[in-house]
């Protein structure tokens, strides 16, 4: 199936009505409230860098969408991160729902090898997300996985946030949504035919909706356009619609905050196109917030919850 530039892996309704909102809220996005870093000058939003341990993160130029942040660099224990400072026009309550978009570039095996790693694996991956202001303040360089006992970028469960991992050790590629202190959700993205560390950008999308079923909970998805900047991008349904207790009218002001580790083995570790963007009002979506309601019902995937390999 294609739906407008993407091809899609699940060939059902529900990435229909997905792409169908994706496409309606990028179009409106030009009017409505929205963060922007793209380290190509269209930044609307302060950032800061902290170099926990090893190398750097650094800004390159030359990526297929200009300069972007190479949060890890080939070589060992590194961990660093990036903090952008609270955006007051995509904080606090979102009562349509809520969309953090992110394109990520991980190294792979090989060159993990080829630059003197262990293990026959990359190591470690990334993760981002959203951070609650009133634990992680609402502006500055910040990295949350730093302090003794944190946890890992890859993996990360941090308390007051909502964070994606992107976990590709030892040898894996598993993506896991995680808030309030706990794992929501967990998957091994390969039966999907997604290698998250191919070396090529990849378009994650965190996008929390209202349950209509029940306004005490949301529904949470998590997507991945493959190869975002390729001839033939496909979109992945990694997790869909999983509802969570969070109350969109209660949700916490927040700001985002990524990172990326290594350790014994390496990995390029690349961001760049940070957005997030409220839901627009629903005058003109709730057609397709409904029909999106509908058929998710219908279609709504089982999510491998418990212990994948980590
Ligand atoms: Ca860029
Ligand atoms: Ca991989
Ligand atoms: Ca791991």
């Amino acid at each position: 199936m294609t739906v407008g530039k993407y091809r899609t892996s699940g060939k059902h309704l529900k990435t229909l009505a997905f792409a169908a909102l994706l496409a309606c809220s990028i179009a409106i996005s030009t009017a409505s409230a929205e963060l922007k870093v793209d380290f190509d000058g269209g930044d609307n939003t302060a950032w800061a860098l902290t170099n926990s341990s090893g190398e750097a993160p650094a800004i390159l130029s030359g990526g297929p969408t200009g300069s972007f942040l190479r949060l890890a660099n080939l070589t060992g224990s590194i961990n660093n991160s990036i903090a952008l400072d609270e955006n007051p026009t995509v904080t606090g309550p979102a009562p349509n729902g809520k969309q953090l978009t992110f394109d990520f570039r991980m190294s792979d095996n090989e060159a993990n090898a080829n630059a003197g790693g262990c293990c026959n694996s990359a190591a470690d991956g990334m993760g981002i997300g959203y951070f609650a202001t009133p634990l992680y303040g609402a502006s500055g360089a910040l990295n949350p996985a730093a302090a003794d006992g944190a946890s890992p970028w890859e993996r990360p469960v941090f308390a007051g946030a909502a964070v994606v991992g992107l976990d590709v050790f030892e040898d894996i590629d598993v993506v896991s949504l995680n808030a309030f202190g706990g794992v929501l959700a967990e998957v091994d993205v390969r039966p999907l035919g997604l290698d998250l560390n191919n070396g090529v950008f990849h378009r994650g999308i965190f996008t929390v909706l209202p349950d209509p079923a029940d306004s005490t909970k949301s529904l949470w998805s998590v997507d991945i356009i493959e190869d975002v900047n390729g001839a033939n991008p496909v979109l992945h349904n990694v997790i869909s619609d999983l509802p969570t207790t969070v109350d969109l009218n209660g949700l916490p002001l927040n700001r985002v905050i990524a990172g990326a580790r290594t350790g014994g083995a390496f990995l390029n570790a690349d961001l760049d196109n940070v957005s997030v963007r409220f839901v627009p009002e629903p005058s003109g979506l709730m057609p397709l917030l409904i029909g999106m309601a509908g058929v998710s019902s219908l279609l709504r995937r089982s999510v491998r919850r418990g212990p994948v390999s980590n």
